[in-house]
């Protein structure tokens, strides 16, 4: 009976660690962060179980967003390589931040250079 409580204990603290750490990314998202004097937008795309979360945006040219590496055991190698845009963000570690300037207008694919199925469409208005 005590080791089950033991358990039980462990889990409820995992979840309500888990559920804070939820509330920071979403209140990261939303607004303005700044950070050592650098201003971020606040669009945030997460990637998580080998996806991009959300896997669609639509943004207006010059708009930062900032992919983190939510997922905890896996590197992510984000890109774009279209004729009038390019990006590299080298390895990506886990719970990395990689902020991408879209400063051109037009249709563009953020893949990763690790896993092959991930995309993220991106417009630039
Ligand atoms: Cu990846």
């Amino acid at each position: 009976m005590f080791s089950f409580e033991t358990v039980s204990n462990h889990r409820s603290s995992y979840v309500l660690a888990a559920t804070t750490l939820a509330s920071l990314v979403l209140g990261m998202g939303s607004g303005v962060v700044v950070v050592g004097g650098l201003q971020a937008a606040g669009t945030i795309v997460s990637q998580k179980g080998r996806t991009f979360l959300p896997d669609t945006l639509t943004l207006t040219k010059g708009e930062v967003v900032t992919i983190v590496n939510d997922d905890s055991d896996l590197l992510h190698h984000a890109y774009v390589d279209s004729p009038n845009f390019s990006f590299d963000s080298g390895d990506q570690e886990p719970g990395s931040r990689t902020p991408i300037t879209f400063s051109e207008k037009g249709v563009f694919q953020v893949l990763c250079g690790i896993h092959p199925k991930m995309k993220l469409v991106v417009r630039v208005n």
